[in-house]
């Protein structure tokens, strides 16, 4: 209770200070950037070139999880529909790259600590995941929560890397908010980019702000540097000197969904390396 009220505190100075106070997105997926160089080194020495067998578009089976307290949508039981719309959301951020999302299977999971306490690297999400998880290497698995532990304010979701899959395959997946979903109840964070930007972390994204201006950056030649997360939609916003605008746009920066807009193909080159050498999707 008394770090969050700091962190509230701490927000609310350095948005008088640097205009609106307006909170960017939360994702959990943070690494380090030791962690990140060691990811890279085993990436380069154990990539699978594109060859002419390569597809032009590939599908991705998901298989969504359905946690709920109890059986109102507040409680987590959202609605076929709105799993739907979510897929199509995906879908449009994922066509220009050549993925496409199919929905395999959906389970319904009623489990109060499972919906309220499946934070990041917590014992709970292993459980939950241990007793959910379906398919392979290959196979997308969402798992709609609800992040009710104080810890978990604000948390929008989090994923596992592709490279992580070998060491713990139960663990594969992305955990988010159940209501950033399309027409969901999250101010500025419920037209289902949420998903999108998981999703990107699952086929080997990092976030456009990593490293910050002079760090080792994202691995994507075509996303511009940025200092810090984007929050809002800051038109304009330049906070590195090196070439090129901050990335706002990107679904793997940490705007407003209405912000989000794509991938580059930098990113699209990146994740069809990544699935081809660890997820075995030949794109
Ligand atoms: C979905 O998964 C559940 C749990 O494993 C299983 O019982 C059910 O048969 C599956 N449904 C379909 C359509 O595959
Ligand atoms: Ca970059
Ligand atoms: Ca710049
Ligand atoms: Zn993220």
């Amino acid at each position: 209770m008394l770090t969050r009220t700091v962190v509230t505190v701490l927000l609310a100075v350095s948005g008088a200070l640097a205009g609106p106070a307006i909170a960017p997105r939360t994702c959990g997926t943070t690494i380090s950037e030791e962690k990140l160089l060691a990811h890279e080194a085993h990436f380069q020495a154990n990539k699978i070139a594109k060859t002419e067998a390569a597809a032009a578009t590939a599908t991705v089976n998901v298989f969504w999880h359905v946690v709920m307290q109890d059986s109102t949508l507040d409680g987590g039981n959202i609605p076929d529909s709105m799993i739907a719309d979510q897929i199509t959301v995906l879908n449009e951020g994922y066509a220009p790259s050549g993925l496409q999302f199919v929905l395999k299977n959906t389970t319904r999971t009623v489990n109060w600590n499972y919906f309220n306490q499946a934070g990041l690297g917590t014992s709970v999400q292993t459980q939950m995941k241990q007793e959910l998880r379906q398919g392979g290497v290959a196979d997308f698995n969402v798992y709609t929560v609800g992040f009710k532990a104080p810890a978990d304010a604000g948390l929008l979701g989090y994923s596992t890397f592709p490279a992580d899959y070998a060491g713990n395959p139960k663990d594969d997946g992305s955990v988010i908010l159940f209501s950033s979903l399309p027409g969901g109840s999250t101010d500025r964070f419920n037209e289902g980019k949420t998903l999108t930007h998981e999703a990107g972390h699952w086929v080997g994204l990092y976030h456009t702000f990593m490293g910050g201006c002079s760090g080792v950056g994202d691995m994507v030649d075509d996303t511009p540097a940025e200092s810090t997360p984007a929050s809002g939609c800051p038109t304009g916003r330049d906070t590195c000197t090196s070439a090129g605008l901050d990335p706002i746009n990107n679904f793997m920066d940490y705007s407003d969904d209405s912000c989000m807009t794509q991938f580059t193909p930098g990113q699209s080159a990146r994740m069809a390396d990544q699935l081809r050498t660890y997820r075995g999707i030949n794109i």
